[in-house]
C-alpha cells in the first residue's frame, strides 16, 4: 500500500513537503483535507482520530502517523536518502534548519487561517487589518532570510538544494496571496525562478495538486 499524504493545495506547510516528494520521486496517495469548506474537513471526526490538532500535512504509512513538515521532510531524507535536502555538512546543515525556521516559527504561524480567525473573533479586528498584521511578520521574515543566504549560488544554500528552498517556494506564494510587494527581495526572485525551473518540481505546485480550485 502506498503512503498517504494528507494535504491542501493552498497550506504551503503541505507545498513544503510535496515538493520533497517530488523532487525524490516518492509515490503517494494525495489525500485531500479542504481547510475551509463545511467549516474544514480538518474537524472531520475521522480527520481528529488522525491528527488530533487539525492541521496538514500528514504523513500516514501504514499505522506510522506523523505530522509536522519539518519532521516528515526529515524523516522522508533519512528513509529516502537520494537527492537528500538536509546536507551532511554540519555547517551547511545547520544553515538550512536556520533558514527553515526563519519560515517554520518566524513567518507560518503568524499568517495561518487559524491565527487570523482567533484575530478577528477575540479582538474584533477588521479583516483587512489582520491582514496587514500578517504581511508584517512575512515581509520582516523574508528580509531576515534574504539577508542570511550567500549572494551567489543557485539556491538558498548555495548551488545545493535543500529543504531551505522548499520552504522558501510555498512562502513567496504565500507573500503573494497577502499581497506583499516582492519586487525588493531579489535574491529570493531568482531562486524562485532557479527552483521553478527544474521540471518536475512543477507538480508539487497548488495549481498542479488533484484538489486545486482556482
Ligand atoms: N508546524 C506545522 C504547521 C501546520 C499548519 O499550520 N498547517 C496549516 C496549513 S499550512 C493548517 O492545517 N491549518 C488549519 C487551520 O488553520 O485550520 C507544520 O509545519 O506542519
Amino acid at each position: 500500500m502506498l503512503p498517504a499524504l494528507y494535504s491542501y493545495y493552498r497550506s504551503s506547510c503541505s507545498y513544503r513537503v510535496r515538493l520533497a516528494l517530488a523532487y525524490k520521486k516518492i509515490d503517494y496517495d494525495y489525500k485531500a483535507i479542504h481547510l475551509v469548506k463545511d467549516g474544514g474537513e480538518q474537524y472531520s471526526e475521522d480527520y481528529l482520530k488522525l491528527n488530533v490538532k487539525a492541521e496538514v500535512p500528514l504523513w500516514k504509512e501504514q499505522d506510522f502517523l506523523l505530522s509536522q513538515s519539518m519532521s516528515i521532510m526529515l524523516y522522508l531524507d533519512k528513509t529516502h536518502p537520494e537527492n537528500p535536502i538536509f546536507p551532511s555538512d554540519a555547517r551547511s546543515f545547520a544553515r538550512t534548519v536556520e533558514l527553515c525556521e526563519i519560515i517554520n516559527s518566524g513567518i507560518q504561524p503568524l499568517q495561518g487561517l487559524r491565527l487570523q480567525q482567533e484575530i478577528e473573533r477575540r479582538f474584533a479586528a477588521a479583516k483587512g487589518d489582520v491582514k496587514d498584521f500578517c504581511r508584517f511578520w512575512i515581509e520582516l521574515g523574508l528580509q531576515a532570510f534574504e539577508n542570511k543566504i550567500s549572494a551567489g549560488g543557485l539556491y538558498s544554500v548555495g548551488n545545493e538544494l535543500t529543504a531551505a528552498d522548499f520552504f522558501l517556494i510555498p512562502q513567496l506564494y504565500n507573500a503573494k496571496r497577502f499581497a506583499v510587494d516582492l519586487t525588493s527581495f531579489k535574491r529570493l526572485l531568482e531562486i524562485e525562478q532557479n527552483l521553478l525551473l527544474i521540471p518536475h518540481l512543477q507538480k508539487a505546485t497548488p495549481e498542479h495538486s488533484p484538489d486545486f480550485s482556482p
